[in-house]
Protein backbone atom coordinates (compact mmCIF):
# COMPACT_ATOMS: atom_id res chain seq x y z
CA UNK A 1 0.00 0.00 0.00
CA UNK A 2 1.23 3.60 -0.95
CA UNK A 3 1.60 5.29 2.08
CA UNK A 4 2.93 2.05 3.89
CA UNK A 5 5.80 1.74 1.33
CA UNK A 6 6.38 6.30 1.13
CA UNK A 7 6.74 5.21 5.14
CA UNK A 8 9.12 2.61 4.76
CA UNK A 9 11.12 4.16 2.73
CA UNK A 10 11.38 7.50 4.70
CA UNK A 11 12.50 5.71 7.44
CA UNK A 12 15.18 2.99 6.08
CA UNK A 13 16.70 5.30 3.56
CA UNK A 14 19.47 7.95 4.11
CA UNK A 15 19.65 11.75 2.56
CA UNK A 16 22.68 11.77 0.53
CA UNK A 17 25.29 14.22 1.80
CA UNK A 18 23.95 17.54 0.89
CA UNK A 19 20.42 17.12 1.52
CA UNK A 20 17.74 16.79 4.43
CA UNK A 21 15.89 14.34 5.45
CA UNK A 22 13.01 16.84 4.37
CA UNK A 23 14.47 16.97 0.91
CA UNK A 24 14.93 13.04 0.77
CA UNK A 25 11.19 12.35 1.62
CA UNK A 26 9.66 14.79 -0.76
CA UNK A 27 11.34 13.13 -3.01
CA UNK A 28 10.25 9.25 -2.10
CA UNK A 29 6.87 11.05 -1.94
CA UNK A 30 7.48 12.20 -5.71
CA UNK A 31 8.82 9.10 -6.89
CA UNK A 32 6.39 6.91 -5.24
CA UNK A 33 3.39 8.98 -6.39
CA UNK A 34 5.11 9.77 -10.09
CA UNK A 35 5.27 6.20 -10.33
CA UNK A 36 1.66 5.12 -9.22
CA UNK A 37 0.69 7.77 -11.77
CA UNK A 38 2.59 5.89 -14.79
CA UNK A 39 6.14 7.41 -14.39
CA UNK A 40 7.55 10.77 -15.52
CA UNK A 41 6.25 10.67 -19.69
CA UNK A 42 3.36 11.29 -20.83
CA UNK A 43 1.04 9.08 -21.75
CA UNK A 44 0.70 8.20 -25.30
CA UNK A 45 -2.09 9.08 -27.45
CA UNK A 46 -0.87 8.07 -31.14
CA UNK A 47 -3.80 5.80 -32.27
CA UNK A 48 -3.35 4.34 -35.44
CA UNK A 49 -4.76 5.92 -38.58
CA UNK A 50 -5.56 2.98 -40.78
CA UNK A 51 -8.57 1.78 -38.58
CA UNK A 52 -11.31 3.31 -36.34
CA UNK A 53 -10.34 4.04 -32.64
CA UNK A 54 -13.41 3.76 -30.55
CA UNK A 55 -12.85 6.20 -27.56
CA UNK A 56 -16.52 6.11 -25.03
CA UNK A 57 -16.66 8.06 -22.29
CA UNK A 58 -17.95 7.70 -19.09
CA UNK A 59 -18.53 9.07 -15.38
CA UNK A 60 -21.90 10.43 -13.18
CA UNK A 61 -23.56 13.12 -13.97
CA UNK A 62 -21.97 16.89 -14.17
CA UNK A 63 -18.11 15.02 -13.91
CA UNK A 64 -17.99 16.74 -17.77
CA UNK A 65 -18.04 13.84 -19.90
CA UNK A 66 -19.51 15.95 -22.72
CA UNK A 67 -17.15 19.13 -22.82
CA UNK A 68 -14.67 16.24 -22.40
CA UNK A 69 -16.03 14.83 -25.61
CA UNK A 70 -15.50 18.15 -27.55
CA UNK A 71 -12.30 18.79 -26.30
CA UNK A 72 -10.79 15.51 -27.11
CA UNK A 73 -12.36 15.97 -30.78
CA UNK A 74 -10.42 19.61 -30.56
CA UNK A 75 -7.67 17.46 -29.39
CA UNK A 76 -7.49 14.87 -32.05
CA UNK A 77 -8.77 16.80 -35.06
CA UNK A 78 -5.64 19.14 -34.25
CA UNK A 79 -3.53 15.87 -34.60
CA UNK A 80 -5.08 14.75 -38.08
CA UNK A 81 -7.58 12.40 -37.50
CA UNK A 82 -11.00 12.28 -38.71
CA UNK A 83 -13.05 12.65 -35.32
CA UNK A 84 -16.41 11.81 -35.22
CA UNK A 85 -18.57 12.60 -32.05
CA UNK A 86 -22.02 10.30 -30.88
CA UNK A 87 -24.05 11.24 -28.28
CA UNK A 88 -25.41 8.38 -26.24
CA UNK A 89 -27.21 10.11 -24.02
CA UNK A 90 -30.56 10.11 -24.99
CA UNK A 91 -31.49 10.49 -20.86
CA UNK A 92 -31.17 14.32 -20.10
CA UNK A 93 -33.01 16.90 -22.34
CA UNK A 94 -30.50 19.05 -24.25
CA UNK A 95 -27.92 16.85 -24.11
CA UNK A 96 -28.11 16.14 -27.92
CA UNK A 97 -27.79 19.72 -28.69
CA UNK A 98 -25.50 20.56 -26.40
CA UNK A 99 -22.84 17.93 -28.08
CA UNK A 100 -24.00 19.02 -31.25
CA UNK A 101 -23.30 22.46 -30.97
CA UNK A 102 -19.83 21.43 -30.00
CA UNK A 103 -19.21 19.28 -32.00
CA UNK A 104 -20.25 22.80 -35.16
CA UNK A 105 -17.67 24.45 -33.14
CA UNK A 106 -14.93 22.21 -33.05
CA UNK A 107 -15.65 21.03 -36.87
CA UNK A 108 -15.54 17.48 -36.09
CA UNK A 109 -19.17 14.75 -37.47
CA UNK A 110 -21.92 14.61 -35.33
CA UNK A 111 -24.19 11.72 -34.59
CA UNK A 112 -27.29 11.24 -32.82
CA UNK A 113 -31.00 10.49 -32.58
CA UNK A 114 -32.95 11.85 -29.82
CA UNK A 115 -35.52 9.65 -28.11
CA UNK A 116 -33.81 6.72 -29.78
CA UNK A 117 -32.32 3.85 -27.77
CA UNK A 118 -28.63 5.12 -26.78
CA UNK A 119 -27.14 1.62 -27.42
CA UNK A 120 -29.38 1.44 -30.80
CA UNK A 121 -27.70 5.37 -31.78
CA UNK A 122 -23.98 4.33 -30.64
CA UNK A 123 -23.91 1.40 -32.87
CA UNK A 124 -25.76 3.27 -35.55
CA UNK A 125 -23.04 5.99 -35.47
CA UNK A 126 -20.02 3.79 -35.10
CA UNK A 127 -21.56 2.27 -38.82
CA UNK A 128 -22.66 5.53 -40.50
CA UNK A 129 -18.95 7.41 -39.24
CA UNK A 130 -17.03 3.75 -40.69
CA UNK A 131 -18.62 4.89 -44.26
CA UNK A 132 -17.38 8.38 -43.82
CA UNK A 133 -14.14 6.62 -42.93
CA UNK A 134 -13.61 8.61 -39.52
CA UNK A 135 -10.75 6.97 -37.77
CA UNK A 136 -11.33 8.38 -34.00
CA UNK A 137 -14.96 8.19 -32.69
CA UNK A 138 -16.19 9.44 -29.24
CA UNK A 139 -19.22 8.42 -27.55
CA UNK A 140 -20.43 10.52 -24.99
CA UNK A 141 -22.57 9.24 -22.38
CA UNK A 142 -25.27 9.43 -19.95
CA UNK A 143 -24.52 10.57 -16.44
CA UNK A 144 -27.82 10.66 -14.89
CA UNK A 145 -30.67 7.75 -15.04
CA UNK A 146 -33.41 6.29 -13.37
CA UNK A 147 -31.19 4.98 -10.70
CA UNK A 148 -27.33 4.43 -10.59
CA UNK A 149 -27.93 0.68 -11.24
CA UNK A 150 -29.98 1.18 -14.22
CA UNK A 151 -26.96 3.65 -15.33
CA UNK A 152 -24.39 1.12 -14.69
CA UNK A 153 -26.48 -1.43 -16.81
CA UNK A 154 -26.60 1.10 -19.62
CA UNK A 155 -22.53 1.74 -19.86
CA UNK A 156 -21.89 -1.97 -19.66
CA UNK A 157 -24.51 -2.61 -22.67
CA UNK A 158 -23.25 0.04 -24.72
CA UNK A 159 -19.45 -1.58 -24.02
CA UNK A 160 -20.25 -4.52 -25.03
CA UNK A 161 -22.17 -3.85 -28.17
CA UNK A 162 -20.01 -1.48 -29.48
CA UNK A 163 -16.66 -2.70 -28.11
CA UNK A 164 -14.31 0.33 -27.72
CA UNK A 165 -11.15 0.36 -27.79
CA UNK A 166 -11.12 2.21 -24.42
CA UNK A 167 -13.45 3.10 -22.05
CA UNK A 168 -12.21 6.89 -20.50
CA UNK A 169 -13.50 7.60 -16.99
CA UNK A 170 -14.45 11.49 -16.48
CA UNK A 171 -13.44 12.37 -13.18
CA UNK A 172 -14.12 15.79 -11.51
CA UNK A 173 -10.69 17.16 -9.99
CA UNK A 174 -13.21 19.58 -7.52
CA UNK A 175 -14.16 15.76 -6.25
CA UNK A 176 -12.84 14.68 -2.73
CA UNK A 177 -12.80 11.10 -1.71
CA UNK A 178 -16.29 10.22 -3.33
CA UNK A 179 -14.16 9.71 -6.39
CA UNK A 180 -12.51 6.43 -6.03
CA UNK A 181 -15.58 4.48 -4.83
CA UNK A 182 -17.44 5.98 -8.18
CA UNK A 183 -14.42 5.12 -10.01
CA UNK A 184 -14.40 1.82 -8.72
CA UNK A 185 -18.00 0.86 -9.67
CA UNK A 186 -17.39 2.15 -13.11
CA UNK A 187 -14.28 0.64 -13.39
CA UNK A 188 -15.70 -2.32 -12.58
CA UNK A 189 -18.93 -1.98 -14.87
CA UNK A 190 -16.45 -0.91 -17.81
CA UNK A 191 -12.63 -2.18 -17.72
CA UNK A 192 -10.00 -1.23 -20.08
CA UNK A 193 -9.98 2.30 -18.62
CA UNK A 194 -8.25 5.31 -18.84
CA UNK A 195 -9.12 8.67 -16.95
CA UNK A 196 -9.95 11.88 -17.99
CA UNK A 197 -8.99 14.43 -15.12
CA UNK A 198 -11.69 17.41 -15.57
CA UNK A 199 -11.91 20.66 -13.62
CA UNK A 200 -8.52 20.46 -12.52
CA UNK A 201 -7.91 24.26 -12.74
CA UNK A 202 -8.92 27.03 -9.86
CA UNK A 203 -8.10 25.53 -6.74
CA UNK A 204 -8.33 21.57 -7.68
CA UNK A 205 -5.78 19.61 -7.04
CA UNK A 206 -6.85 16.06 -7.99
CA UNK A 207 -6.31 13.61 -4.60
CA UNK A 208 -10.17 12.45 -5.31
CA UNK A 209 -8.15 10.84 -8.93
CA UNK A 210 -5.08 9.96 -6.97
CA UNK A 211 -7.71 7.66 -4.97
CA UNK A 212 -9.28 6.44 -8.02
CA UNK A 213 -5.71 5.42 -9.65
CA UNK A 214 -4.76 3.66 -6.72
CA UNK A 215 -8.20 1.79 -6.41
CA UNK A 216 -8.58 1.25 -9.94
CA UNK A 217 -5.49 0.89 -11.38
CA UNK A 218 -6.50 2.88 -14.51
CA UNK A 219 -3.95 5.81 -15.96
CA UNK A 220 -5.22 9.62 -16.08
CA UNK A 221 -4.50 9.93 -20.15
CA UNK A 222 -6.11 13.64 -20.57
CA UNK A 223 -6.82 16.71 -17.78
CA UNK A 224 -9.51 19.35 -18.41
CA UNK A 225 -8.11 23.01 -17.31
CA UNK A 226 -11.37 25.10 -18.31
CA UNK A 227 -14.53 25.72 -19.88
CA UNK A 228 -13.04 25.80 -23.25
CA UNK A 229 -13.01 23.10 -25.74
CA UNK A 230 -8.96 23.99 -26.33
CA UNK A 231 -8.69 23.90 -22.31
CA UNK A 232 -7.02 19.81 -23.02
CA UNK A 233 -3.76 18.84 -22.19
CA UNK A 234 -1.86 15.65 -22.05
CA UNK A 235 -2.02 14.34 -18.63
CA UNK A 236 2.12 14.99 -17.01
CA UNK A 237 2.46 13.07 -13.66
CA UNK A 238 5.10 15.27 -12.57
CA UNK A 239 3.42 18.30 -13.12
CA UNK A 240 0.35 16.94 -11.32
CA UNK A 241 2.14 15.81 -8.14
CA UNK A 242 3.90 19.24 -7.83
CA UNK A 243 0.31 20.60 -7.57
CA UNK A 244 -1.05 18.01 -5.62
CA UNK A 245 1.72 18.85 -3.20
CA UNK A 246 1.37 22.40 -3.38
CA UNK A 247 5.34 23.04 -4.13
CA UNK A 248 5.85 24.46 -7.67
CA UNK A 249 9.53 23.51 -7.67
CA UNK A 250 9.29 19.52 -6.78
CA UNK A 251 11.29 18.58 -10.20
CA UNK A 252 13.68 20.81 -9.66
CA UNK A 253 14.20 19.27 -6.36
CA UNK A 254 13.85 15.71 -7.08
CA UNK A 255 16.77 16.60 -9.96
CA UNK A 256 19.42 18.25 -7.03
CA UNK A 257 18.06 14.62 -5.28
CA UNK A 258 19.64 12.36 -8.03
CA UNK A 259 22.80 14.40 -8.19
CA UNK A 260 23.61 14.24 -4.71
CA UNK A 261 23.10 10.68 -5.01
CA UNK A 262 25.43 10.03 -8.25
CA UNK A 263 27.76 12.37 -6.21
CA UNK A 264 27.23 9.63 -3.35
CA UNK A 265 28.52 6.95 -5.60
CA UNK A 266 31.16 8.82 -6.58
CA UNK A 267 32.45 9.79 -3.34
CA UNK A 268 32.33 5.86 -2.18
CA UNK A 269 34.78 5.07 -5.57
CA UNK A 270 37.11 7.90 -3.82
CA UNK A 271 36.64 6.47 -0.56
CA UNK A 272 37.47 3.08 -1.53
CA UNK A 273 40.38 4.33 -3.14
CA UNK A 274 41.99 5.72 -0.24
CA UNK A 275 41.67 2.26 2.06
CA UNK A 276 38.46 2.98 3.37
CA UNK A 277 35.64 0.40 2.41
CA UNK A 278 32.74 -0.35 5.09
CA UNK A 279 29.42 -1.32 4.63
CA UNK A 280 28.17 1.93 3.18
CA UNK A 281 30.85 2.02 0.04
CA UNK A 282 29.64 -1.80 -0.70
CA UNK A 283 26.24 -0.42 -1.02
CA UNK A 284 26.39 2.49 -3.07
CA UNK A 285 28.73 0.33 -5.19
CA UNK A 286 26.08 -2.47 -5.65
CA UNK A 287 23.27 0.11 -5.94
CA UNK A 288 25.19 2.09 -8.75
CA UNK A 289 25.97 -1.55 -10.20
CA UNK A 290 22.28 -2.72 -10.04
CA UNK A 291 21.56 -0.15 -11.97
CA UNK A 292 23.91 -0.39 -15.12
CA UNK A 293 21.45 -3.17 -16.12
CA UNK A 294 21.89 -6.98 -15.92
CA UNK A 295 24.92 -8.96 -13.88
CA UNK A 296 26.31 -11.39 -16.90
CA UNK A 297 26.22 -7.71 -19.62
CA UNK A 298 28.34 -5.52 -17.03
CA UNK A 299 30.90 -8.11 -15.91
CA UNK A 300 31.37 -8.92 -20.34
CA UNK A 301 32.11 -5.26 -20.34
CA UNK A 302 34.67 -5.18 -17.93
CA UNK A 303 37.94 -4.79 -19.22
CA UNK A 304 40.29 -7.89 -18.58
CA UNK A 305 37.70 -9.85 -16.92
CA UNK A 306 37.23 -12.18 -19.59
CA UNK A 307 34.50 -14.13 -17.81
CA UNK A 308 31.37 -15.32 -19.24
CA UNK A 309 28.97 -15.80 -16.35
CA UNK A 310 26.06 -18.49 -16.75
CA UNK A 311 22.57 -16.86 -17.30
CA UNK A 312 21.32 -19.40 -13.79
CA UNK A 313 24.60 -17.91 -12.18
CA UNK A 314 23.95 -13.83 -13.05
CA UNK A 315 20.56 -14.56 -12.05
CA UNK A 316 20.94 -15.74 -8.67
CA UNK A 317 24.30 -13.43 -8.17
CA UNK A 318 21.53 -10.64 -8.48
CA UNK A 319 19.50 -12.00 -6.47
CA UNK A 320 21.85 -12.37 -4.00
CA UNK A 321 22.79 -8.34 -4.37
CA UNK A 322 19.04 -7.27 -3.92
CA UNK A 323 19.50 -9.12 -0.99
CA UNK A 324 22.08 -7.78 0.43
CA UNK A 325 21.17 -4.04 -0.23
CA UNK A 326 17.63 -4.93 1.53
CA UNK A 327 19.66 -6.25 4.91
CA UNK A 328 22.34 -3.02 4.33
CA UNK A 329 19.15 -0.77 4.27
CA UNK A 330 17.70 -2.43 7.61
CA UNK A 331 21.20 -1.61 9.19
CA UNK A 332 21.80 1.09 11.68
CA UNK A 333 24.30 3.63 10.63
CA UNK A 334 26.63 2.55 13.20
CA UNK A 335 26.15 -1.02 12.19
CA UNK A 336 26.75 -0.08 8.62
CA UNK A 337 30.63 1.93 9.74
CA UNK A 338 31.22 -1.61 12.10
CA UNK A 339 29.69 -4.58 11.18
CA UNK A 340 31.46 -6.17 13.69
CA UNK A 341 29.32 -5.08 16.25
CA UNK A 342 26.63 -6.93 15.03
CA UNK A 343 25.83 -9.81 17.47
CA UNK A 344 23.40 -12.54 17.36
CA UNK A 345 20.23 -10.49 18.25
CA UNK A 346 20.88 -7.39 15.76
CA UNK A 347 21.57 -9.86 12.79
CA UNK A 348 18.06 -10.93 14.25
CA UNK A 349 16.42 -7.87 14.10
CA UNK A 350 18.06 -6.91 10.63
CA UNK A 351 16.90 -10.42 9.46
CA UNK A 352 12.94 -9.41 10.42
CA UNK A 353 13.49 -5.82 8.68
CA UNK A 354 14.93 -6.32 5.24
CA UNK A 355 13.09 -10.11 5.15
CA UNK A 356 16.03 -12.49 5.22
CA UNK A 357 17.67 -14.68 7.36
CA UNK A 358 20.27 -14.28 10.08
CA UNK A 359 22.17 -16.55 8.15
CA UNK A 360 22.10 -14.52 5.35
CA UNK A 361 23.22 -11.43 7.13
CA UNK A 362 25.97 -13.06 8.88
CA UNK A 363 26.97 -14.50 5.54
CA UNK A 364 27.06 -10.87 3.96
CA UNK A 365 29.28 -10.13 6.51
CA UNK A 366 31.54 -12.46 6.03
CA UNK A 367 31.41 -11.50 1.76
CA UNK A 368 32.30 -8.23 2.86
CA UNK A 369 35.22 -9.17 5.11
CA UNK A 370 36.64 -11.40 2.54
CA UNK A 371 36.07 -8.25 0.13
CA UNK A 372 37.82 -5.56 1.98
CA UNK A 373 40.92 -7.48 2.38
CA UNK A 374 41.04 -7.82 -1.62
CA UNK A 375 39.92 -4.04 -2.10
CA UNK A 376 43.31 -3.36 0.27
CA UNK A 377 45.31 -5.78 -1.75
CA UNK A 378 43.64 -3.97 -4.78
CA UNK A 379 43.84 -0.15 -3.28
CA UNK A 380 47.94 -0.52 -2.99
CA UNK A 381 48.35 -2.50 -6.44
CA UNK A 382 45.68 -0.56 -8.90
CA UNK A 383 45.02 2.57 -7.59
CA UNK A 384 43.59 3.98 -10.48
CA UNK A 385 41.55 0.91 -11.19
CA UNK A 386 40.12 0.79 -8.26
CA UNK A 387 36.14 1.16 -9.92
CA UNK A 388 36.75 -1.87 -11.81
CA UNK A 389 38.43 -3.78 -9.21
CA UNK A 390 35.70 -4.08 -7.14
CA UNK A 391 33.84 -6.27 -9.63
CA UNK A 392 36.42 -8.59 -9.79
CA UNK A 393 36.53 -8.74 -6.28
CA UNK A 394 32.99 -9.16 -5.99
CA UNK A 395 32.67 -11.80 -8.54
CA UNK A 396 35.30 -14.26 -6.61
CA UNK A 397 33.13 -13.77 -3.78
CA UNK A 398 29.65 -14.24 -5.56
CA UNK A 399 31.39 -17.04 -6.54
CA UNK A 400 32.31 -18.69 -3.42
CA UNK A 401 29.25 -18.14 -1.78
N1 LIG B 1 -13.69 24.87 -14.98
C1 LIG B 1 -13.98 23.79 -15.71
N2 LIG B 1 -15.24 23.47 -15.95
C2 LIG B 1 -15.50 22.36 -16.68
C3 LIG B 1 -14.45 21.54 -17.18
N3 LIG B 1 -15.01 20.51 -17.85
C4 LIG B 1 -16.35 20.69 -17.76
N4 LIG B 1 -16.66 21.79 -17.05
C5 LIG B 1 -17.98 22.31 -16.68
O1 LIG B 1 -18.69 21.35 -15.92
C6 LIG B 1 -20.08 21.42 -16.17
C7 LIG B 1 -20.61 20.07 -16.57
O2 LIG B 1 -20.03 19.69 -17.78
P1 LIG B 1 -20.66 18.62 -18.79
O3 LIG B 1 -19.66 18.40 -19.84
O4 LIG B 1 -22.00 19.05 -19.22
O5 LIG B 1 -20.77 17.38 -17.83
P2 LIG B 1 -21.43 15.96 -18.15
O6 LIG B 1 -20.65 14.95 -17.42
O7 LIG B 1 -21.61 15.77 -19.59
O8 LIG B 1 -22.85 16.13 -17.45
P3 LIG B 1 -24.12 15.18 -17.65
O9 LIG B 1 -24.27 14.94 -19.10
O10 LIG B 1 -25.26 15.95 -17.08
O11 LIG B 1 -23.86 13.95 -16.87
C8 LIG B 1 -20.23 22.46 -17.27
O12 LIG B 1 -20.60 23.69 -16.68
C9 LIG B 1 -18.86 22.56 -17.88
O13 LIG B 1 -18.59 23.82 -18.43
C10 LIG B 1 -13.09 21.93 -16.89
O14 LIG B 1 -12.12 21.28 -17.28
N5 LIG B 1 -12.92 23.05 -16.16
MG1 LIG C 1 -23.27 15.26 -20.75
Amino acid sequence: DLSRRIEKRALEEEPPPGATRRELTLKIIYDELTSLLGGEKTPKVDYPRNKMTKIMLVGIQGSGKTTSAAKLAWFFKKRGYRVGLICADNYRPGAYDQLKQLAEMVGVNFFGIPGEDPVKVASKGVEEFKRKGVNLVIIDTAGRHKSEASLIEEMKTLAKTINPDEIMMVIDATLGQQAPAQASALHEATPRGAIFLSKLDGSARGGGALSAVAATGALIKFVGTGEKVEEIELFSPPRFVSRLLGMGDLQSLVERLRELEKMDERAAIEAIASGKFTLRELYAQIQAMRKMGPLAKILQAIPGFGYQLPIEAADEAEEKLDKWLAIMQSMTAEELERPEIIDGSRAKRIARGSGTTPRDVRELIKQYQTMKKLVKQFAKKHRRMLGKGIFKGMGIGIGGG
